[in-house]
Parts: C-alpha cells; sequence; structure tokens
C-alpha cells in the first residue's frame, strides 16, 4: 500500500501567488505545508513563458512584484521599467532562495488528482511520481494562464518543420536565422515576439485573426534616484496599491466633455508619448464606459497604427474594430514598426482563412506559405482552465468540470460551493489579472490565512460556500461588467477564445472593492460560509 503523507495545507503551484502562500502558510503561521509544481522550478508562468521578447504587460517594475517585505524590496534591484521575463524568473527564484522555499516544494511533480473525503475533511492528491499526500487544506495557485490554448486546425500535424507554443517556449535558444517562421496569433505573446523574431529570421509571416490595439511600453532604464525614492516612499505606495486597483498612483479624473476635441487629442498625444499603460488609464473618466469616447480613444490608436505602418495595405489589415481596452492591454516594442521591414508579411485570416497545412507550411484561401517553423501564440484556457485541468472532486463525489459544465461558480474568487476547505489564489471571480497580481495573491492569501485560524480557533473542521453566496456573487461581478464596454468584445476575460467555453466575464473589475470585502467577510461572520465542526468518526488532524 502507497503510504500517505500527512500535512496541514498542501499548495498546487509555484508561481507567485503558490510561493507566497508557502511563505505565509509555513513561515508566519507555523503550519505543515508541501507544494507540488509540475515545472522543473520555481516560476509558474515566468518559468514556461520563455519566448523571445517575453515581458510584464502589467504595471511594471518595482510594482510588479511583492509588497510585503521592506527587506525584499531594498535587496532587489529592477533594473528597467518594462522587466523581462529573465528578470521575473531571477526575483522569484531569490524570494524562493531567501525563504528557504524549495526545501518545501516537490518540482517536475503533477498533481493528477485531487479528492475531498468528507469523513476526515481532508484533501488527498496524487502525483504522477506515484505518492499520496493529505491536507485538511488544499490550495490551488493553478494559474490564471497557465493551459496552454492549442489551435484545433485540422491537419496541423501535417507540418513537419518546428512547432512551438509560446506559452510552453524550449529553455535552450531557439535558433531563427536563415528560417522562415510563420507566428499564429496577436496578443501580448505575438506582439512581443514577432519583433524579435523578426531581427533574426529570413521571413516572418503573421496570421493574424483580431488586429489589436498595442501601446508602446517605451521600456527604458530605471535610474538609481527612481529605485532610491520608491524605496523610500514605499510603504505609502504599497498602501496607495491596495487601495487603487494594483496602481500607486492617482489616475486623472478629468471629464472628456469639458475639454475640447483638440485640447482632448493633445491629451492622447501627451499619454501615448508617456508610453506604458498611460492611454488607457489616465486620459480620461469612462474610457471603458462611454461607447462615443471609447471610439475617439480607439480611433487615435488607429491613426497612429496609420502612421507608422508605410504600406497602406498592411496597415488596413491591422486595424482594430473592436472597443479599445476591453482585450487584455498590449504594451509593445517596435511591433507596429515591425511590418515596414521586408521580411515581414501579414496574413489576414478574417480575407484568407488557413485551409491546411502542409509538411512545408500553410494553405490559406489565396495562397501557399512555405515555412520551417511555426510559433503559436494563441494564449490560454485563462483563469478557469487550470483548475479544470486538476478536476478535483469535491463533496459527494462530484468533479469540477461537472459543477463548471455550464458557468464558473465561485464564492469570492477563491472558494466553490461542494468544495470544502479548498481555496484558489486567482480563480474565477477574482480580479486576477485586474490587479496587480503579486499584491493581489498576498491579500487573497492574507483571506485564507485569517479563514484557517478561524477554524482552528473554534475547532472547526470544513468551511464551504453556500450556493446562495456563489450566485449573489455571480450576479455581483456580471452587473459590474455589464455597465461597461468589456463584454461586448470576444476576448478571453469573456472565455471566448476556447471554442465551445461557456461565456461569462471571469473576473471582477473592482480590485479595492473586492478586497475590502474580503477583510469585511473575514472580519465579519463569515458571511456566505458554513462551517463543519470536526468529524469524531473522521482523521482530521
Ligand atoms: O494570448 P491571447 P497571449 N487561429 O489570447 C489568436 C498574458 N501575457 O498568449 O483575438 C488563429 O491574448 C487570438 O485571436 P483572437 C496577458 O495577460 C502576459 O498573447 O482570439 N488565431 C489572439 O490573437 C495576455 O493577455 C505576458 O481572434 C488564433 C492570439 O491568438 C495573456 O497572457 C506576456 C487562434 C492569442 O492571444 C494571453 O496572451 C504574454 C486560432 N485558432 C501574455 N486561436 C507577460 O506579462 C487564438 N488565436 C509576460
Amino acid at each position: 500500500m502507497t503510504k500517505t503523507t500527512g500535512y496541514d495545507a498542501i499548495i498546487i503551484g509555484s508561481g507567485f501567488g503558490g510561493l507566497y502562500a508557502l511563505h505565509h502558510l509555513r513561515d508566519e503561521m507555523g503550519l505543515r505545508v508541501r507544494a507540488f509544481d509540475g515545472a522543473g522550478g520555481v516560476g509558474g508562468t515566468w518559468w514556461y513563458n520563455r519566448y523571445p521578447g517575453a515581458r510584464v504587460d502589467a504595471p511594471s517594475s518595482p510594482f510588479y512584484a511583492y509588497t510585503f517585505s521592506k527587506e525584499l524590496v531594498d535587496e532587489w534591484t529592477w533594473t528597467e521599467t518594462q522587466t523581462s521575463q529573465a528578470s521575473v524568473l531571477a526575483y522569484l527564484e531569490h524570494f524562493a532562495d531567501r525563504f528557504d522555499l524549495r526545501r518545501d516544494i516537490e518540482f517536475e511533480t503533477w498533481v493528477n488528482d485531487a479528492r475531498y473525503d468528507e469523513a476526515a475533511q481532508r484533501w488527498t492528491i496524487e502525483t504522477d511520481q506515484g505518492e499520496t499526500a493529505s491536507a485538511q487544506f488544499l490550495i490551488c495557485a493553478t494559474g490564471a494562464l497557465f493551459v496552454a490554448n492549442m489551435p484545433d486546425y485540422p491537419g496541423i500535424g501535417d507540418f513537419a518543420g518546428a512547432c512551438y507554443h509560446t506559452g510552453r517556449w524550449p529553455h535552450e535558444k531557439v535558433p531563427f536565422a536563415g528560417k522562415r517562421v510563420g507566428v499564429i496569433g496577436t496578443g501580448s505573446s505575438g506582439i512581443q515576439s514577432i519583433p524579435e523574431i523578426a531581427k533574426e529570421a529570413e521571413h516572418v509571416t503573421v496570421f493574424q485573426r483580431t488586429p489589436q490595439y498595442a501601446l508602446p511600453a517605451r521600456n527604458r532604464p530605471l535610474t538609481p534616484e527612481e529605485t532610491t525614492q520608491y524605496r523610500k516612499d514605499w510603504d505609502d505606495l504599497r498602501t496607495s496599491m491596495r487601495k487603487r486597483g494594483g496602481w500607486p498612483f492617482p489616475t486623472n479624473r478629468r471629464r472628456a466633455s469639458d475639454h475640447t476635441p483638440e485640447e482632448r487629442r493633445a491629451v492622447y498625444e501627451e499619454l501615448w508619448e508617456k508610453g506604458g499603460i498611460h492611454l488607457s488609464i489616465n486620459s480620461f473618466v469612462g474610457v471603458l464606459v462611454d461607447e462615443g469616447l471609447n471610439e475617439e480613444v480607439s480611433e487615435f490608436v488607429r491613426g497612429k497604427i496609420r502612421e507608422i505602418v508605410r504600406d497602406p495595405e498592411t496597415a488596413r489589415k491591422l486595424m482594430p474594430d473592436y472597443h479599445f481596452g476591453t482585450k487584455r492591454l498590449i504594451l509593445d516594442n517596435g511591433y507596429f514598426e515591425t511590418y515596414n521591414r521586408d521580411n515581414v508579411s501579414l496574413v489576414d485570416l478574417r480575407e484568407d482563412p488557413i485551409e491546411g497545412f502542409t509538411p512545408w507550411g500553410v494553405r490559406t484561401k489565396h495562397g501557399e506559405h512555405p515555412l520551417d517553423m511555426l510559433v503559436l501564440a494563441t494564449g490560454f484556457d485563462a483563469v478557469s482552465g487550470s483548475m479544470l485541468k486538476l478536476n478535483p472532486m469535491g463533496r459527494g463525489g462530484v468533479r469540477l468540470e461537472r459543477k463548471w459544465s455550464g458557468r464558473f461558480d465561485s464564492y469570492l474568487g477563491t472558494t466553490i460551493a461542494g468544495f470544502p476547505n479548498l481555496f484558489m489564489i486567482h480563480g474565477p471571480g477574482a480580479p486576477g489579472v485586474f490587479f496587480t497580481m503579486p499584491l493581489g495573491g498576498e491579500l487573497t492569501t492574507a483571506f485564507i490565512a485569517d479563514c484557517i485560524c478561524h477554524l482552528r480557533e473554534k475547532d472547526l473542521g470544513a468551511v464551504e460556500a453556500t450556493e446562495d453566496a456563489e450566485a449573489s456573487w455571480n450576479r455581483e461581478i456580471n452587473e459590474i461588467a455589464d455597465r461597461t464596454l468589456y463584454p461586448r468584445t470576444n476576448s478571453w476575460y469573456m472565455g471566448a477564445n476556447i471554442p465551445g467555453k461557456p461565456r461569462q466575464f471571469l473576473g471582477h473589475l473592482r480590485g479595492s472593492q473586492y478586497f475590502d470585502r474580503l477583510v469585511e467577510v473575514a472580519e465579519g461572520d463569515w458571511d456566505g460560509f458554513v462551517f463543519e465542526p470536526i468529524r469524531k468518526d473522521g482523521a482530521s488532524g
């Protein structure tokens, strides 16, 4: 019989969320904790997404980082304003070493199964290494952007050249020199990688389904003065990030109607020049709510694309036609300029769809595209995908895939009715990708820790969200999303990138309000949860 090792908590995943949860639960709370990760090292998404040009596309250095330890802030020096994948990974490796986390993580170990034992009030997991472990609490830090979306074109397997997905990029350098490379997909991963691949490859053919807005990242070195300043101001910045949905600085509250079209245009110009996320968050109130204002900003960005791209036919194909900002914001480093190179061409899949693959390339309606290599920048089964891959079995033997067959219900984005003692970090219904994720993970972990303390103090065996709480949470997040333009666009926020996936807004748009709510629930009567006493017939503990 296999030996089962017992812990207080099992964590799945060692990205930003999982590493912090391990540190907090083990070192701050004194729990016996074990973490598992299928990857060969820490980093989560930053371990996998090594494609050329990969950089943070959120408010970046120094804010895309843990905030809880001033010592950590002081000892780690960020070098650029838009952090590269290699730097984020180095930071997470440093974090794991500094807090001695690796000794409690099993790498290259997939959790194949997780089942809740109602009598024992514990979760049991099985790994692909033949190991079994159990714990009272299961913490799923499985990643909002983990399960790769592989396009299901018939015959794609006929292509005989190398084929890579950006989210599963090899660790060794991929040589592009002398190669004809096809890139399918123009989200963040495609838009970041295409300029880098084009610098080296003989030819790059981009297969675009939806033209995108992208803002210039204007990446630059962080100066020593800036570093000294943010370290000095860190406590205030941290408080400010918590209050402002992850971005520490006040956003502009000016109203578009108080300004002439010329004045508004000057504002857009200034923010475009400033680069990064400024045009998206700092122009006028209501860009993501007011259709007319949104169209004005959309048209401004289209105008920039027309100015940059010299060939009018290519520029025409690159014109985005959805509401600006309603797909995940993309920050680019010379993406549109890349189309001025002689070795880059664009295929608009809406006019010229893929019809098949041959061993030596792609065949579209209007032509053959000979290729040596294919890069799939086709994204992820976002937010819900990694939980469904784990597919835990909850109360009554019900699997998550059954519970979530038509809708991804959660309560507070962290718990699921029917799945006692299970917590998610950045699950469906949480702000996840709308809030600076490292800080969001810290605040979510604080909530989980409070809940565990509550159980311990009151001698309780299990906690579970009620279905009523889930239903009202679902209504609440949809009401917030429905007041905006987000639901009108087919995006991964809506689950629209995966054929057959239920359409539902997958996040919570008001990060600060969300974390206030977590505190309110934890400091109140645990509204929306039911607790079970420790079962004397079981084997809890
Ligand atoms: O994926 P995406 P991504 N045939 O889903 C297209 C984060 N991220 O990996 O728009 C042809 O955004 C698809 O077309 P359409 C970031 O949050 C972070 O780029 O669905 N095309 C789209 O163009 C980001 O938002 C960082 O019509 C197909 C593209 O592929 C999220 O990850 C870096 C297709 C996919 O775009 C996902 O970004 C990169 C098909 N069958 C990403 N299927 C950092 O911070 C899909 N597409 C480092």
